[in-house]
């Protein structure tokens, strides 16, 4: 079955997004996502100027050794942009064996370990009365576990607060990537936030109990002794994750956390290949993997680090923001329905704009998701709806200190 033609979709409903359409000689589709957040020029070049032509010909049905030709054969290996494209190929081609077997992606892997995905939805306020109105918005939506994200005093804008809940209070929408020529400047401090934040959550759990599983995103911000401040300071709140308390690429710097804090943290977001979780993972560092199927070389990619992972006790718990495309959630869905040693999924509904470009099946119901039975992945890409949204230049914030050094948003 072999492969006729690619396309390499950008597209902006709202938020940029790159995917990736592969079509085999019999007319045979599969989809696979390639965004990289404020860089998807990089990933869209990479594609198709170094990747295209190598695919036209190639068996659609060999996924395995066109990972290996990609990820080898490009001689440069690793890296955000390379494993972005390689994971569009990886999941396109997931889709089209899937379609062509007749079966969702999930069954193709092995089948279901489970009835559906348990998600997390976003709540976050600048204040209190405004985060505990966003944990009860996502507790109507359905949301069964909460990642609870707050305004620090002093600081004007924080990640992962939205300004209000968007489109009118029925939905919250929280879009990091600012369209704009260049990045957004935010002020931090970190001795402020670990001020503040325990009182955050002994205010949330007086409000809304012991047992609601909630989640915190350190978002790379602090230095490893800190990470082991604060998680030691959440520790009577029991949260079900402490995630990206320090920069990841330190890995033994989990060391230090770890014997400070019995709090569970979650890593990798950012990461690309299971290099960067060697250490953590075979050191029992981190308790739940963080990557998406988008950034670790596609369902190849990922399961290959979860089957890892679960030889040392450690969980997923896939990233899925809405810079994750709805292709690249729906291939999570997949594997959070097939792999045993599943966490959470993260789980920011996307806008009614991009669900006009992706048409997609998968559900979210009673705090569960499943990607459906439709064969393939269950997404749809309408082409005359992506070129009515083109591509516009946007960026991630950075923050500085208030002295004026750069650091981690
Ligand atoms: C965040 C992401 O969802 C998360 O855990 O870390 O929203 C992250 O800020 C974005 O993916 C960056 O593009
Ligand atoms: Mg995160």
């Amino acid at each position: 079955m072999k492969i006729a033609a690619v396309d390499v979709v950008v597209t902006s409903p709202g938020r940029n997004f790159v995917t990736l359409r592969i079509t085999t000689e019999d007319g045979i589709t599969g989809l696979g996502d390639a965004t990289l957040n404020g860089r998807e020029l990089a990933v869209e070049a990479y594609l198709r100027e170094h990747v295209v032509p190598l695919l036209i010909g190639r068996d659609a049905h060999d996924i395995e050794d066109t990972w290996q030709y990609l990820y080898r054969g490009a001689y440069w290996r690793r890296g955000p942009v390379t494993m972005a494209a390689i994971a569009a190929v990886d999941t396109a081609l997931w889709d089209i064996k899937a379609r062509v077997a007749g079966m969702p992606l999930y069954q193709l892997l092995g089948g279901a370990c489970r009835v559906g995905a348990l998600a997390y939805g976003h709540a976050s306020g600048r204040d209190l009365p405004e985060l505990f109105d966003s944990i009860r918005l996502h507790l109507e939506l359905g949301f069964r576990a909460i990642r609870v994200q707050t305004g620090i005093p002093g600081l004007d804008t924080v990640y992962g607060v939205a300004a209000s809940a968007a489109g009118g209070g029925d939905r919250y929408d929280y879009e990091p990537a600012r369209a704009g020529v260049l990045p957004v400047e935010e002020s931090w401090d970190t001795r402020a936030y670990l001020r503040h934040v325990p009182s955050v959550f002994e205010a949330v759990r007086a409000e809304f109990g012991p047992e609601l599983p909630l989640l915190h995103d350190g978002h790379h911000r602090m230095t490893p002794i800190e990470a082991a401040r604060l998680g030691k300071s959440l520790e009577p709140y029991d949260l079900f994750w402490l995630e990206d308390a320090t920069p990841g690429e330190d890995q033994a710097a989990l060391r230090l956390i770890r014997q400070h804090t019995t709090t569970p943290l979650a890593i990798g977001e950012v990461f690309n290949s299971i290099h960067d979780y060697t250490t953590l993972l075979s050191e029992r560092l981190i308790d739940y993997v963080r990557s998406a199927v988008t950034h670790t070389g596609g369902v190849t990619g990922l399961k290959k680090v979860l089957d890892f992972a679960a030889v040392y006790g450690i969980k997923s718990g896939m990233h899925g923001p809405t810079d994750i495309s709805p292709v690249g959630m729906a291939a999570a869905l997949h594997l959070d329905l097939a792999v045993h040693n599943f966490g959470i999924q993260e789980y920011m509904r996307h806008t009614p704009a991009t669900l006009e470009v992706f048409r997609t099946s998968y559900t979210f119901v009673d705090g569960l998701l499943h990607p459906s039975d439709t064969p393939g992945l269950g997404v749809e890409l309408d082409l005359d709806a992506a070129e009515r949204f083109p591509y516009r230049p946007a960026y991630l914030p950075v923050n500085r200190l208030a002295d004026g050094t750069l650091h981690d948003w």
